[in-house]
């Protein structure tokens, strides 16, 4: 028994007021976006005869989350951050971007100001003995190949919990969070330890809506990564580890063929050591 008003002059003129297209003042982008996005749920409401419970329902669900802080948890969830990387690739493919390693999501993790260092970095604090040491080495080009030395590597991610420091207040201050400058041949090295794949937090408003969707809310163990020098494009990206039972089902879609890597476990001390094993912390 769906009742049609939405073509009705009445909702129209409701719509065109909302937006504030009687008045001379204002933003005229933002008018127009929410005109359209008001227009979208009332036509919503109505192709699905949304009751007025069910529609309150919605409400208080945006309030409560942002009340525990998982707005930009939920968007990649929805898939958000993934399409605007979908968009992204677009348009540099569209520019003749191409080549070099592919970007994926930031996620909403990420924490600015780790403390920086020339080379290399220990990114662990040490008070997990539990935890596997991870080596982690990489260089940095151009789109030629060239190394590029003095460019910023930017790594943050989860302790074997698949817990980040800073929202998991039990870890020490930028633990596991780390900015690393290449070195003259556009090297660097981290030492840290082998993190686990994140979950979201299973009473929260985001793992309420997936169950709704029949869907869960893991990520693969990944390692976030962004590089950056002046006057060359800031990339944002991840590596997702080899073998995780989540690796190629990640409820944020993150996880690109070519960002998936194996670890080499190295046995031999004398191998490890090459690495940096016993350098101080920086
Ligand atoms: C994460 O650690 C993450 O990287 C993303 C994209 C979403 C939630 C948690
Ligand atoms: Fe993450």
């Amino acid at each position: 028994m769906t009742v049609k008003t939405m073509n009705t002059a009445e909702v129209k003129d409701l719509l065109e007021k909302v937006a504030g297209f009687n008045q001379d003042v204002g933003n005229e982008r933002v008018k127009k976006i929410v005109h359209r996005l008001m227009h979208d749920i009332f036509q919503l409401v109505e192709d699905f005869d949304v009751t007025p419970e069910e529609f309150w329902q919605a409400v208080y669900y945006v309030g409560d989350l942002g009340a525990n802080g998982e707005a930009a948890l939920l968007a990649p969830g929805l898939g958000m951050d993934k399409y605007l990387d979908i968009r992204m690739d677009a348009e540099d493919e569209q520019a003749g971007l191409d080549g070099g390693t592919p970007r994926t999501i930031e996620g909403p993790l990420y924490v600015a100001g780790a403390p920086l260092s020339e080379g290399f970095a220990r990114m662990d604090d040490g008070s997990d003995e539990s935890a596997e040491t991870m080596i982690l080495t990489g260089q940095v080009t151009d789109e030629k190949g060239q190394p590029l030395a003095n460019a910023v590597v930017d790594v943050w991610h989860a302790d074997t919990k698949g817990a980040y420091s800073y929202f998991d207040q039990s870890q020490s201050e930028y633990n596991l969070r780390r900015r690393i400058k290449t070195d003259e041949n556009g090297r660097y090295t981290a030492r840290s330890i082998i993190p686990s794949g994140y979950g979201c937090p299973p009473e929260g408003s985001t793992q309420a809506l997936l169950n709704l969707l029949g869907r869960h809310g893991n990520r693969p163990a990944h390692i976030h990564f962004f590089i950056s020098k002046p006057g060359f494009k800031h990339l944002t990206t991840q590596i997702n580890l080899a073998g995780d039972e989540y690796t190629y089902d990640d409820f944020a879609f993150a996880t690109r063929e070519e960002l998936v890597v194996e670890a080499n476990r190295i046995e031999d001390p004398a191998k490890a050591e090459q690495f940096g094993l016993n350098k101080p912390f920086t």
